[in-house]
């Protein structure tokens, strides 16, 4: 089987530090919580970036000031920005960080419910524009689907060009509004990716743990960190994205599974070594 990659979404948009106060919001913040994540096995670190007093941006400078301070102490690691970016956001916005030529960033199939009153909005063509920009700047997107049509949709829009093989999905379960957490789910959303696909789930909250053992199993990848679940075990608040990263990587030995470096990582991504 192949090695596992370990995704780790350290920051998010939405989440606060009154959910957990080790949730990093300053530049300094994001290098220790990417830095204690990448020491514990993560290859790959999804970034959000906030201002110092935790608005989420999609500053293209923000973006590069964390990436580079990131890059300086830990520089094999893939970082992966969002083009997901915040609620309400423009295209353009959201798209900023893409200026800056990471290996990889996100691209999100589909618009869904996102609690209360939040819509998440990717329509079709936001998707197809956003994946013309990632094929023109050589970015390997990773497709973020939060229910089986976004799958589909991922599909289609490969067929007539605006993604290309071979797609990396991030099957991202348990959102208030998309597909749910549960073990039946994530093996209809594993049985509809194409043979030659890679993926990865991240679930959100409580699914976190159960959902990585099965991808640990099943051959696919794994995402935590404080943008899906503030917490390591029920009731107790995580004391940092290592501490998640750890928790993974024991159930992984345990299982038997072995954890991808960044160049294993990019190896298994198709990303250029
Ligand atoms: N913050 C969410 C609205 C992504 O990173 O691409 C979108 C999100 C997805 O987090
Ligand atoms: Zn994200």
């Amino acid at each position: 089987m192949e090695k596992l990659i370990i995704t780790a979404a350290i920051c998010g948009a939405e989440v606060t530090k009154e959910h957990n106060p080790n949730v990093p919001y300053t530049v300094e913040e994001c290098v220790r919580e990417a830095g204690l994540a990448f020491e514990a096995g993560a290859s790959i670190i999804h970034l959000h970036v906030r201002e110092d007093d935790g608005t989420p941006t999609q500053n293209k400078d923000r973006f590069k000031a964390v990436m580079d301070a990131i890059h300086a102490k830990y520089p094999d690691v893939i970082i992966q920005p969002s083009t997901g970016g915040a609620v309400g956001m423009s295209n353009d916005e959201r798209l900023q960080p893409t200026e800056l030529n990471p290996e990889m960033a996100t691209l999100d199939c589909g618009t869904l419910n996102f609690g209360g009153d939040e819509i998440f909005e990717n329509t079709e063509n936001t998707i197809k524009y956003f994946g013309e920009k990632m094929i023109e700047r050589g970015i390997k997107p990773e497709l973020e689907v939060f229910d089986k049509s976004m799958i589909d949709m991922a599909l289609r829009l490969h067929k007539k060009g605006y993604i290309q093989s071979p797609m990396h999905f991030d099957f991202v379960m348990g959102v208030n509004g998309g597909i749910s957490g549960t073990l039946r789910d994530f093996v209809f959303l594993r049985e509809s990716i194409p043979a030659d696909a890679t993926y990865t789930v991240a679930g959100i909250g409580r699914f976190e743990f159960p959902l990585a053992v099965a991808a640990i199993i099943d051959g696919g990848h794994v995402r935590v960190g404080f943008e899906d679940n503030t917490m390591i075990a029920k009731g107790q608040v995580a004391e940092s994205n290592g501490q998640l990263v750890e928790k993974v990587v024991r159930l992984a030995k345990e299982l038997g599974r072995e954890i991808a470096t960044p160049a294993e990582a990019r190896e298994i991504l198709g990303l250029k070594q």
